[in-house]
């Protein structure tokens, strides 16, 4: 009751802002994303959106928060907004439910009414100070979506710092950054040449002198990954790396070009590469997707086709590197490590890292933000989801370990050193795909590896995804980190039954958490089989998908 005053002029300029920023009804959720969905939809959203970082930033003692306005991977015409906590990380999950609730709200009242219980109940003091960065992609709506932002920050005195055009994963960097400015920790310069100066310093510093071999190809979807990374390409010291990037699929200025038949979402849902430029076979690429945090690898080849290094394999193979690393600088008794996947994850891969590496495998839920919390509870938690996203945290433990202990010879210096750099060179927010790109190429060289030589380090099993469409995907409610469901009641064992047929299979549904639908995923030993196996349980989930209707 203290700021009754102070409130009732703050309840007057949200109600004046709100009322120049509609939303259009329907009802919105909060999902694995953000909000997501077509431009048009979205001003009202984000206006609410940032009346709710405001709320958080004051929630969590005025640190900075984040909000970051793109739709990554879909199509143009989409755009989506969501919020990054203090440490750089996705908002808290408790509270997605309320910035579903003040999105949802039916009136400019109703919408200050449920702002003003939840700082009642969250004992946010108002008065305080409240401090939110912001950037965007490069879609053209965007725009208009950091003025609706823009306005609500106003309308609740909150200080906000637009920080335009920037890939996700930059946003994320500067937020953790502008939170640890001045401590005795900080994660680097609060700018975005911070953030190339840190990225080329540190790879400088990993490669240990070691040459990359021959070109890489990087598609960049049309999306701001093409100027991002050609600027950060200048800061890389010519006379010390000679890396030889060709930047491909860097068209800013036609908006509708942005994820069209490239990017890393297209590469894996299409399993091909990019059909412009058509990749000279053998020449090493990589896509990544519309707002640089996803990465996948890939060449071509005449007589083979084509062959996919994706989020698993990135995971495979920061895994063995980092854990050898350990091994060689003494530090395998006091750092654990783990890896942490998706019920998407090939089988191949985890059974590459639990048995051939002997490094523990977890499996979440689908979506960053679960994989990521997982992922801090080991000194080196590496995680990817299969379709690229993902990054590998240290501990702070793990930090002290890499500058403090004591080498006793050249190697174990060497293996220090690599991993310290490699702890200022891994995007320890959230999935990089300029950084993860960094680590994969200084881990090509360390091994004098070409892509072939990484491919063959396990067989991935042959396996299908699925999108089957059906009345009410919510029907379908999934444990055991989404790999079973516990309704419709009887799907379950009727999958299990399916499974049953084959060698070496696997098959799960899960309900989609971005789109009405849902997914089917199987492996086995052959095409044909996990082919097979994949329309079975499709036509399992579309018979319990009508029935229940
Ligand atoms: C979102 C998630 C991604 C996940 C995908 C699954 C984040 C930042 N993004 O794009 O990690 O793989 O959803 O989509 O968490 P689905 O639920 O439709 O299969
Ligand atoms: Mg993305």
């Amino acid at each position: 009751m203290a700021s009754v005053v102070s409130s009732a002029s703050h309840d007057a300029a949200i109600l004046a802002a709100s009322a120049k920023h509609p939303t259009v009804p329907q009802v919105y959720k909060y999902g694995t994303a953000g909000f997501r969905m077509n431009a048009d939809l979205l001003d009202g959203v984000t206006f609410r959106v940032g009346l709710l970082a405001s709320l958080r930033s004051r929630n969590k003692s005025s640190t900075a928060i984040g909000v970051m306005i793109t739709a990554s991977h879909n199509p143009a015409v989409d755009n989506g907004v969501k919020i990054v906590d203090p440490l750089g990380d996705m908002l808290e999950q408790e509270w997605e439910q309320y910035a579903t609730a003040l999105v949802n709200a039916k009136s400019d009242e109703e919408l200050v009414r449920i702002y003003n219980k939840l700082a009642t109940d969250q004992k946010i003091d108002l008065t305080a100070k409240a401090k939110v960065i912001y950037g965007r992609d490069t879609r053209p709506s965007g725009h208009t979506l950091v003025a609706a932002l823009a306005d609500a920050l106003d309308a609740t005195n909150t200080q906000h710092v637009d920080y335009k055009i920037l890939t996700t994963p930059q946003l994320h960097y500067l937020v953790r950054a502008t939170n640890t400015e001045g401590k005795p920790i900080t994660y680097g310069k609060v700018s975005e040449e911070g953030y190339y100066e840190k990225l080329a310093e540190a790879f400088v510093r990993a490669l240990q002198g070691r040459k990359i071999q021959g070109t890489l190809q990087v598609d960049c979807a049309n999306g701001v990954g093409g100027p991002k990374l050609a600027e950060f390409l200048k800061y890389v010291p010519k006379d010390k790396v000679d890396f030889d990037v060709k930047v491909v699929n860097d068209d800013v200025l036609r908006p509708e070009v942005l994820n069209l038949d490239c990017g890393a979402d297209f590469v894996k849902t299409k399993q091909r590469a990019p059909p412009n430029p058509k990749p000279e076979p053998g020449l090493r690429c990589c896509s990544l997707d519309g707002d640089a945090d996803r990465l996948i690898y890939y060449w071509t080849d005449p007589d083979t086709g084509f062959f996919m290094l994706d989020g698993d394999r990135i995971a495979s193979l920061a895994a063995w590197f980092i854990s050898e690393l350990i091994e060689s600088a003494g530090l395998r008794d006091s750092l654990n490590i783990g890896v942490v996947q998706t019920a998407y994850a090939n089988g191949g891969s985890t059974n590459f890292i639990t048995r051939h590496l002997n490094i523990p495998v977890v499996c979440t839920a689908t979506g960053v933000k679960h994989l990521h919390h997982v992922a801090q509870q080991f000194d080196i938690g590496v995680y990817f989801e299969a379709n690229g996203h993902g990054t590998v945290l240290f501990s702070a433990d793990a930090r002290k370990a890499f500058k403090q202990a004591q080498p006793q010879s050249p190697g174990q210096k060497d293996a220090m050193e690599i991993l310290a750099s490699l702890a200022d060179l891994i995007n320890q927010t959230v999935g990089d795909a300029i950084s993860d790109m960094l680590l994969v190429e200084a881990i090509l060289a360390h091994k004098n590896w070409t892509l072939r030589d990484w491919a063959q380090t396990y067989r991935d099993l042959p396996n299908r995804l699925v999108r089957v469409e059906v009345g009410d995907k919510d029907l379908f409610q999934t444990y055991d980190s989404e790999r079973r469901l516990s309704h419709p009641e009887g799907a379950q064992d009727e999958i299990d039954g399916a499974v049953k047929k084959y060698s070496e299979a696997r098959a799960f549904a899960r309900a989609s958490g971005t789109e009405n639908a849902c997914r089917v995923y199987a492996e086995a030993a052959s095409h044909a089989q996990a082919n097979e196996l994949a329309d079975r349980v499709a036509r399992i989930v579309e018979r319990y998908g009508s029935t229940s209707q």
